[in-house]
């Protein structure tokens, strides 16, 4: 399976909770590895942009005007299977369908505060990226020394 890169935003809530160290922790500790970061306060607009397959929902406004409400911290990580590996780290949307031992099944409860966020496919992970970090290929590329150690 080829490497691939993901979005994965800590959402106004999370950062507000202290929850960045532990989601970030998560996914180095799984073995993936961090090639973008900033914190950013988003613009309803932007929000829009990003959520604009769920225009028309009734939770839309609600949901806009919450992402809008704080800093969030947008990152790309990147590893092999990252994109659907990551959905499983983060758990179900509705924090109450999320299992213990996922992000969201341990620290969250509300749907509307969910905490966090994962793109849902390879293809629109590549727009989420170039959304939220440009379209000239925003990442780094390094290599670990712990590669070896994490892939056979
Ligand atoms: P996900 O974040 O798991 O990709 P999504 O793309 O369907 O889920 O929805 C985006 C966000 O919108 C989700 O993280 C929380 C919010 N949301 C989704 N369904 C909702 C609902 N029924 N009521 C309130 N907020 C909802
Ligand atoms: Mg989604």
């Amino acid at each position: 399976m080829a490497t691939e890169q993901t979005y994965i935003m800590i959402k106004p809530d999370g950062v507000q909770r202290g929850l960045t160290g532990e989601i970030i922790g998560r996914f180095e500790r799984r073995g993936y590895k961090l090639v973008a970061m900033k914190l950013v306060h988003a613009s309803q607009e932007h929000l829009e942009k990003h959520y604009a397959d769920l225009k028309g929902k009734p939770f839309f406004p609600g949901l806009v005007k919450y992402m809008a409400s704080g800093p969030v911290v947008a990152m790309v990580w990147e590893g092999k299977d990252v994109v659907k590996q990551g959905r499983a780290l983060l758990g179900a949307t509705n924090p109450l369908a999320s299992a213990p031992g996922t992000i969201r099944g341990d620290f969250a409860i509300d749907v509307g505060r969910n905490i966090c966020h994962g793109s849902d496919a390879v293809e629109s992970a590549k727009k989420e990226i170039a959304l939220w970090f440009g379209e000239q290929n925003p990442t780094i590329n390094y290599t670990r020394a712990v590669d070896t150690w994490v892939y056979e």
